[in-house]
């Protein structure tokens, strides 16, 4: 088999949302580089490098927002030049996928965990789209006895709310399902509302589904607490160092009826699936490494960095621009 085709079709996967939530093509990515780490027959080192690079570059561009799918890449291939041949290569790709994937688990059963006790018991609470960060921690607090009902919004244009309102009856939690317009129609029932994120930038500002901006603003109107739940590896470091955090845009055939685009032929129809939340609308986010507030995001970003030891200039120099 042609260890290309796997990643291809990894690829393909995430692109076309067979493979979504932020932390879920993170860790397929990572599992589909070491895969195919694990079959590359060649035997010289630049080239595999080279061959990495291409997949590493692939997999990212299929979802431009969420950096969980960069720092899942990067934690992957971090160092794989520094070894001296190709088998040493591989096995520090299998090593560190496998790092990442199983630290990726733990850090959302961390997170419930800590998650669950910000939720008042009794709580009737919000989500949005379908975040598995979010939703362990909801699950937790069900089975602490703190949830007594679950609100899912539909999550419009892809509704990933469905997936979250199943996800909720499978595991006996009470859910009410409702479309996004309802949302502050409905938040003087809500207790707290519990999201997830794709991205974190340095300032705080908290990049998910779209929507969640306006469920933000609706929550801090009635007072109602909203909380975040993300990995650690949801933080951006590139804004830290000045880059934007790019919006995906999924185009017009998700908004316009799909069976029937040309009835707006001529219409404009945007599509962006993501919107940044301002840290001044959100009370905490839930980490694995604790609670933090949006406005320590820069000391997490830190902490990550400092993960890799110090940047030297020999390191610099050495590095690759993977991405
Ligand atoms: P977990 C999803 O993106 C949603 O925006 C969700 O809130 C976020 O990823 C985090 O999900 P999409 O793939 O990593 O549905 O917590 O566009 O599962």
């Amino acid at each position: 088999m042609d260890p290309t085709q796997d990643v291809d079709a990894v690829a393909r996967s995430i692109r076309d949302m067979s493979i979504r939530g932020a932390g879920m093509i993170a860790r397929s990515a990572s599992s589909a580089i070491s895969a195919y780490a694990g079959s590359w027959q060649g035997t010289n080192e630049r080239e595999f490098l080279d061959e990495l690079q291409r997949i590493a570059r692939m997999l990212y561009s299929t979802r431009p927002t969420a950096v969980s799918l960069r720092n899942g890449i990067l934690m992957t291939l971090r160092g794989v030049e520094s070894e001296k041949d190709v088998p040493s290569m591989r096995e520090r790709i299998a090593r560190q996928s496998k790092e990442f994937t199983e630290s990726a688990e733990m850090a959302r059963e961390g997170i419930a965990e800590i998650g669950s006790k910000r939720i008042p018991k009794g709580s009737a609470v919000l989500t949005h789209c379908n975040s598995m960060a979010a939703l362990n921690t909801i699950k937790k607090a069900f089975e602490d006895g703190r949830v007594e009902m679950v609100f899912s919004t539909e999550s419009r244009p892809w509704r990933q709310g469905h997936v979250t309102a199943r996800w909720l009856l499978d595991n006996g939690i009470p859910v009410t399902m409702i479309v996004d317009s309802a949302v502050r129609h409905f938040m003087r029932d809500i207790d707290i509302v519990v999201v997830g994120a794709d991205t974190i930038s340095a300032n705080g500002a908290v990049i998910n589904k779209i929507g969640t901006s306006q469920i933000a603003l609706a929550a801090h109107e009635s007072r109602v607490p909203f909380i975040v739940c993300a990995e650690t590896f949801k933080f951006s470091r590139e804004t830290l160092l000045g880059s934007l955090v790019e919006i995906e845009d999924r185009g017009p055939v998700e908004v316009a009826d799909p069976m029937k685009p040309s009835d707006f032929k001529g219409a404009r129809i945007l599509n962006p699936v993501f919107d940044a939340t301002p840290p001044e609308y959100i009370d905490a986010i839930v980490t694995e490494i604790g609670i933090v507030s949006p406005y320590m995001a820069t000391e997490v970003i830190r902490e990550m960095f400092e993960m890799e030891g110090p940047v030297t200039l020999e390191k610099r120099r050495s590095r690759i621009n993977w991405l």
